[in-house]
């Protein structure tokens, strides 16, 4: 029996697809003492890089799941009324928060979310603004530019226009990253279009919205063509992001565009909410910080996640 390395590409209860070193995929199952050393929810998740055997027939058998240098994960409901964290993808390059410019309507908490799920993991973000076709960009511009003054690369897509396309592609390449965001906004159609033969399953927004059903029902990396290489997680639709043990105390820190402003209040464990000669609330009075991302600053720091 011979071993080897590799980079999971599919994980789907117990079994795991595995790109090996040597280029070929293998089907593997972990090995049982691998199990027990790990939490449930940290098992092998997409992205991680993971030793096997090589079985007589074929398959694989994990004995080990490297440590991860970086995770994107959210918060999901665990047994008895727990909490527990659920790895999106391990070790991304990038993350790629896509939005659709209308059909469904963009969602600033929610965009705001994942912003701040990357921040707090520091993985770079590429947002994506999809279907552009639908509105123009000068609209889709009138809610994704305010990211774009931050400080964020947001790309302005249409799938079914074949905009942007080759700067979301230029974007990806080289990289590991997960695509997600809400259901409908047009991720699996997206990947299609930009590397066409992926031939992902896509839906009917009515369908996502209101029967609450996702097209995209596993993640998986796939593997982009061209000289660069890389991985692109497709991802199922995400209706709330819950946050990961993210300490109050450096949430503020995850709006990049906060950081100058904190310094200046006057106590330093400033929750930025109802102290006096706050630097935040002062700049956003100021007109400097958006009160769009005061406000869901204020929601999540305060639990206040309902729209
Ligand atoms: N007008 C327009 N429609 C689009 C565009 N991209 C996708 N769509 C449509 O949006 C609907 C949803 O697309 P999907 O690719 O299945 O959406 P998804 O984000 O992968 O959804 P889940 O897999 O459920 O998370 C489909 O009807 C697509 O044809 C676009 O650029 N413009
Ligand atoms: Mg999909
Ligand atoms: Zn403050």
């Amino acid at each position: 029996m011979s071993t080897t390395s590799g980079l999971v590409l599919r994980a789907r209860s117990g079994f795991y697809t595995v790109k090996t070193d040597e280029g070929d995929l293998v089907e593997a199952r972990l090995r049982g003492r691998v199990k027990k050393e790990r939490q449930a929810s940290d098992l092998a998740v997409i992205g991680d890089r993971v030793h096997l055997e090589r079985l007589p027939d074929g398959t694989g058998s994990i004995d080990a799941v490297e440590s991860r240098h970086r995770r994107f994960s959210r918060r999901q409901p665990g047994p008895r009324g727990s909490w527990r964290e659920d790895v999106m993808v391990a070790n991304p390059d990038l993350v790629v928060p896509v939005f659709s410019s209308d059909h469904p309507p963009p969602n600033p908490r929610l965009i705001d979310r994942f912003l701040v799920v990357a921040e707090y993991s520091e993985v770079p973000v590429l947002l994506v603004a999809n279907k552009v076709d639908l509105v123009g960009v000068d609209v889709a511009r009138e809610t994704f530019g305010a990211y774009e003054d931050i400080g964020y690369h947001v790309v302005y897509t249409s799938a079914k226009a074949q905009i942007g396309l080759d700067e979301l592609r230029d974007g990806l390449a080289g990289r590991l990253s997960i695509i997600t965001g809400p259901s409908g906004v047009g991720k699996s159609t997206l990947l299609n279009a930009l590397q066409p033969g992926l031939r992902l399953a896509t839906g009917e927004v009515s369908d996502a919205l209101h029967k609450g059903r996702h097209t995209t029902t596993h993640a998986e990396l796939l593997p982009l063509i061209g000289p660069q290489g890389g991985y692109v997680a497709d991802t199922p639709g995400i209706r709330e992001l819950g946050l990961w043990q993210i300490p109050p105390t450096e949430l503020a820190w995850c709006f990049p565009e906060f950081r100058e402003h904190i310094t200046a209040c006057a106590f330093n464990d400033c929750s930025h909410l109802h102290e006096p000669r706050c630097g935040l609330r002062a700049a956003v009075d100021a007109g400097a910080v958006s009160e769009v991302r005061y406000d869901s600053y204020r929601r999540l720091r305060t639990g206040d996640a309902h729209d």
